[in-house]
């Protein structure tokens, strides 16, 4: 992916100082990262210091015609899981307006996604397999969510195995 080769897969680390299992890299105006000082959503790349990759052309048609031409997203995370990767249960909570959609595109491998109320309470379990596209609107906005593994070899997309899902946001 050309826009991988611009801006290297690299692994942040939590606010309290813990790598997180998922290799990251974004493309857009604004990308969302990680480190000691927090989360947030910042014009350049950590390591490289240079602007992020600008969005695919198809991921902006994409969002358009899933979200009914929402405003367009500025920030596309992209989120590698290799081997026994997984991301806790959390809420997408550091863009400033949360009626703004979000819109997931998984790749590669499936995996074993964990949904439930922002309230807290019982949560689902959804296998998201490649191609699988997730719009995220209205009272789902503010979901918990996570993965608790993937389905190492439910694929041959990705070279080398493992699973890639594209996160498009508004962040401002
Ligand atoms: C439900 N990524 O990067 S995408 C994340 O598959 C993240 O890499 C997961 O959660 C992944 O923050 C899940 C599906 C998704 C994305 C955003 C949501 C589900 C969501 C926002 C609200 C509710
Ligand atoms: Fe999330």
């Amino acid at each position: 992916m050309e826009a991988v080769a611009e801006a290297p897969l690299y692994q942040p680390v939590t606010p309290g100082g813990r790598p997180f299992s998922v290799q990251m890299t974004n493309m857009g105006a604004l990308g969302w990262v990680s480190d000691r000082a927090g989360y947030r959503y910042q014009a350049t790349h950590p390591l490289t210091a240079r602007p992020w990759p600008p969005i695919l052309p198809v991921l902006l048609d994409l969002w358009s015609a899933v979200t009914d031409d929402a405003p367009p997203p500025d920030a596309c995370l992209v989120n590698l899981y290799r081997d026994d990767a997984r991301m806790g249960l959390h809420q997408d909570r550091d863009e400033a307006d949360f009626s703004a959609p979000v819109l997931s595109v998984s790749l590669g491998d499936t995996a074993v996604f964990r949904i439930g109320a922002a309230e807290g309470g019982p949560t689902r379990s959804v296998r998201l397999a490649s191609g699988d596209v997730c719009a995220l609107t209205g009272p789902a906005r503010l979901a918990r969510h996570g993965i608790d593994r993937v389905l190492a070899g439910s694929s041959a997309l990705i070279a080398g195995g493992g699973r890639i899902n594209l996160t498009l946001r508004r962040a401002r």
